[in-house]
């Protein structure tokens, strides 16, 4: 089947490219010109591993080629943003207008995907949009929702492994869904319908995000009980049904700070643990950059001079370049932002507008506070100066 990729960001993009690679035809459309002309280019605007060769080979080889409008194809895939609006409200505006985009060329028999992440009812609103507009398409074309679920920094493996949950509007729409879909996923392919496969995208990042609260939780609790939660996890995960996660400087990215919103915002009533979640993530960002500004009062009163603060990481999870929604950033910002010299340190970025970077060495010898963030391997079991003061919130120094 020829195929238009509606979106060509952190999915769709790493998307195209696979489906291109299994010798497909596919047309990306983005609304960016700069972007459709990288693409063309052979070349890539975002930062995932290995994707800058894929996307490379399959524009030589002419299976994949971008530009702003939709042509027709036998499957459609939309794989825009949903963004918030207002109080954590979801804005599905650009899943609504890539339908509109892609409605003049739909024909009988084909088949279109939502991947975006969408409030539970989705598609069937954007079913009602294209059947407004072409009733003669009724009954005629097929629909379902997929969402994604790969991980920053491993897209392109998991695009091709992981399961996935395929919801049509109607059993014919499910079975031609996952016929597409075998095309080039290795991974199961579970059909269900598209409620339920909306709602089960949300599910999944939200029983995450609970679950880091709960470790957050305990960070903070420990904290004040003088107990190193880090030995206090490992302990309790010894026993055989106990899994706890990682505590940390709060939960960051595109996916798992935003997406339980979306169940919140449509089931306030009963959303009391999501809901409870998301705060206690986000307060534990706010804790960290209370703990460092007291460590640098007391540093003042100690020494009689203003500390150097050395933040090691400012990316939103170990080992990626990705600074979106970044707990770490945002600790960062907020001492500049209260009126504290602080020097960054992230090994994954080359610079950064608004700090003095500086190397892992450096960041080590010129801050009298070292505080680490995020746990990079690069920061493991790293030796520092006897007369710094550690923090250490993502247990990566031992
Ligand atoms: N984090 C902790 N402690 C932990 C684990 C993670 O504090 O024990 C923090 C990370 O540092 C980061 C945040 O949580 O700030 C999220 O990181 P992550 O690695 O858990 O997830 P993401 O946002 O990179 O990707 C998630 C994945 N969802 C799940 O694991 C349920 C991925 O599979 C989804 O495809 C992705 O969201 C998405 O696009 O929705």
């Amino acid at each position: 089947p020829s195929v238009v990729m509606v979106g060509l960001g952190y999915i769709g993009l790493p998307t195209a490219a696979l489906i291109a690679s299994k010798g497909l035809q596919v047309t990306g459309v983005d609304i960016h010109q700069n972007v459709v002309d990288t693409i063309n280019r052979g070349e890539i605007h975002i930062v995932e591993p290995d994707l800058d060769g894929l996307v490379h080979h399959v524009v030589k080889e002419k299976y994949l080629k971008a530009t702003t409008s939709p042509v027709a194809a036998d499957v459609y895939l939309i794989a825009v943003p949903t963004p918030f609006k207002g109080d954590h409200e979801p804005d599905i505006t650009y899943v609504e207008s890539a339908t509109r985009a892609i409605l003049p060329t739909l024909n009988e028999g084909c088949l279109v995907i939502i991947e975006s992440t969408s409030p539970v009812g989705t598609t069937e609103k954007m079913q009602k949009v294209i059947f407004d507009e072409r009733p003669e398409l009724m009954g005629k074309i097929s629909m379902a929702y997929c969402p994604e679920r790969v991980l920053p920094g491993n897209v392109i493996h998991e695009l091709e492994h992981n399961d996935r949950a395929i919801g049509g509007i109607d059993e014919a729409s499910t079975e031609k869904a996952i016929w597409f879909y075998r095309h080039f996923v290795k991974g199961a392919l579970h059909k269900t319908n598209a409620k339920t496969a909306e709602m089960c995208k949300l599910v999944e990042n939200s029983s995450r995000d609970v679950q880091i609260a709960f470790a957050n939780e305990l960070s903070m609790i420990c904290d004040k009980a003088g107990i190193n939660v880090w030995e206090l996890i490992d302990l309790a995960n010894k026993h055989p049904r106990v899994n706890i996660l990682q505590p940390g400087t709060g939960v960051g990215g595109h996916c798992i700070a935003v997406d339980p919103w979306f169940i919140v915002s449509e089931f306030p009533e009963e959303s009391k643990i999501i809901r409870a979640a998301r705060e206690i993530n986000n307060f534990k960002t706010e804790w960290v950059i209370e703990k460092v500004k007291n460590a640098a009062l007391q540093f003042k009163l100690d020494n009689g001079r203003e500390a150097k603060i050395s933040c090691m990481g400012l990316a939103f999870k170990p080992n990626i370049d990705d600074l979106r929604e970044s707990p770490a950033l945002y600790v960062a910002e907020s001492l500049v932002h209260h009126g504290h010299e602080v020097i960054a340190v992230e090994p994954n970025i080359e610079g950064h507008n608004s700090f003095d970077m500086r190397s892992i060495e450096n960041g080590k010898e010129e801050g009298d506070i070292i505080v680490f963030l995020v746990a990079h391997s690069e920061f493991k079991n790293t030796e520092i100066p006897t007369d710094k003061i550690v923090m250490d919130f993502c247990n990566v120094i031992n």
